[in-house]
C-alpha cells in the first residue's frame, strides 16, 4: 500500500521531503501541494517531474480526499493552524520544527491530539533518526562510560540571512539540540542560564552572537551549548558527553582523509542538509512506515511542547541574563512510551 501525501510549503526543505518521498522512500507519493507562491509550488513539482494537484492553500491540501497524511513545512507561525486542522480531520501529520511558535500553541495541539485518542502528530526533529547520535545514545545505555555527568555541545553555522534574530539562534537553532538531548540523555531540563562572550566580528548588528547555553537536567547533568551562527569555515555538530568512567563524543560525518599539498585533512561539511541527509530520509521513512501500521513512534507533539516549554525559558534567559527555571508539566499517560 502507498502513502498518499499532501505537502504544504514548497522552500527549502519543503521541496527536498516532496523530493525523498516521491523518489527516494518506500511505500509514499506526494500527491497534492501549495503554497503561498503557488507559480513556484506548480516549478517545483514541475522540476521533480511529479504529478501532483496544486491547491490554493493549506486547509484544501488537507481536507483533499486523495490525501492520506499532510507534511507541513511552512514557515513557523502558519504550523500550529495547519496541525490543528489535520488533527481535527483526523489525518496524521509530520509537522517540521517548531511544532508552534509558542508554548501555548504547542499546547493546544497536544490537547487536540488527546481529544482524537491517538497520536496523530509527529515532529520533524532528525537528530534522533541520526546514525552518529543513535551510536551515542547506545554507548550511554550500555553504561559504558557510567553516568552522564558533563555534555560539552556545539552547533555552528557558516552564516545566517539578515533576517535571523539573537532568540532565532534558541527556537531555529538550539531547539534541534533542546530535542535531542532530552531524548539522548532521557532526561529532562530544570534550568537554563545563557550568555553571551565578545561578539563575533561576521556577526550582523543587530545579532549577539555567539552564545553560550547552559542547562540543568532533572538527573542533575549539566550542559554547555554553544551556537555560532557566523562561524565561516562550516556546518559543524559536536557533542561530547562525560561519564563517570569515560567519554563518548558523537562521530564526525565519514569523509576521505586527504593527503594533498603537503597536508593531511579531512573536508567539513557547510550545509545543514548534507550533514542530515540521511537522517532526514530514516525520519522521513519511519514516518511513512508508522502511518501505514496506524501507530506514530516519532517525536512527537508532547516533544514539540516541550521544546517549546524551553526555548521560552531560554528566551527569557537571553533577556535577563540570569538562571531560569523550565517548568514543564508531568508528562500525560497518553504520551508514555
Ligand atoms: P523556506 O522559506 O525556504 O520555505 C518555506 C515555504 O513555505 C516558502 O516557500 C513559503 O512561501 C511557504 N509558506 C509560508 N507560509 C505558508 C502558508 N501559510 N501556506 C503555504 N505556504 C506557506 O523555509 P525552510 O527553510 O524550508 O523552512 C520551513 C520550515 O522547516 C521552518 O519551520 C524551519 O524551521 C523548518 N526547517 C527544519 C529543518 C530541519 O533541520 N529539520 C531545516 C530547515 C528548516
Ligand atoms: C535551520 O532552520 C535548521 O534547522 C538547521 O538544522 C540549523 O542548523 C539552522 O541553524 C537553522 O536555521
Amino acid at each position: 500500500m502507498s502513502l498518499n501525501i499532501g505537502v504544504i510549503g514548497t522552500g527549502a526543505i519543503g521541496q527536498d521531503h516532496i523530493r525523498r518521498c516521491s523518489k527516494v522512500l518506500q511505500g509514499s507519493r506526494v500527491v497534492a501541494v501549495t503554497d503561498i507562491n503557488r507559480e513556484h509550488a506548480t516549478k517545483v513539482i514541475r522540476d521533480l517531474g511529479i504529478e501532483a494537484n496544486v491547491y490554493a492553500d493549506g486547509y484544501e491540501v488537507i481536507n483533499a480526499k486523495e490525501v492520506d497524511a499532510v507534511l507541513v513545512t511552512s514557515w513557523g507561525p502558519s504550523h500550529e493552524e495547519f496541525v490543528l486542522a489535520a488533527v481535527a480531520a483526523g489525518k496524521y501529520v509530520f509537522c517540521e520544527k517548531p511544532l508552534a511558535v509558542t508554548a501555548e500553541g504547542c499546547k493546544r495541539i497536544v490537547e487536540a491530539e488527546a481529544a482524537q485518542g491517538k497520536r496523530l502528530v509527529q515532529v520533524g526533529f532528525m537528530r534522533p533518526y541520526d546514525q552518529g547520535y543513535r551510536a551515542l545514545k547506545d554507548v550511554i545505555t550500555s553504561g559504558k562510560i557510567g553516568d552522564p555527568l558533563m555534555l560539552h555541545c556545539a552547533h555552528r553555522n557558516p552564516r545566517v540571512g539578515e533576517n535571523y534574530t539573537t532568540s532565532m539562534a534558541i527556537t531555529d537553532t538550539l531547539i534541534h539540540e533542546i530535542d535531542v538531548l532530552r531524548w539522548l540523555l532521557d532526561d529532562d531540563y530544570v534550568s537554563v542560564q545563557v550568555v553571551f562572550p565578545r561578539k563575533a566580528k561576521h556577526a550582523k548588528a543587530h545579532l549577539r552572537d555567539p552564545q553560550v547555553v547552559l542547562f540543568e537536567t532533572v538527573k542533575g547533568t549539566r550542559i554547555d551549548v554553544e551556537i555560532f551562527v557566523n562561524c565561516q569555515y562550516g556546518y559543524d555538530i559536536q557533542c561530547e558527553v562525560v561519564g563517570d568512567i569515560g567519554i563518548a563524543k558523537l562521530p564526525e560525518p565519514s569523509s576521505v582523509l586527504l593527503r594533498s599539498e603537503a597536508r593531511l585533512s579531512h573536508e567539513i561539511l557547510t550545509d545543514w542538509k548534507d550533514r542530515f541527509i540521511d537522517a532526514y530520509d530514516v525520519e522521513l521513512q519511519a514516518f511513512i512506515n508508522d502511518v501505514l501500521a496506524e501507530k506514530l513512534t516519532g517525536p512527537s507533539a508532547w516533544d514539540g511542547f516541550a521544546a517549546a516549554v524551553t526555548a521560552d525559558a531560554c528566551i527569557a534567559a537571553q533577556e535577563n541574563g540570569e538562571i531560569v527555571p523550565v517548568s514543564l508539566p508531568q508528562r500525560p499517560a497518553f504520551y508514555n512510551k
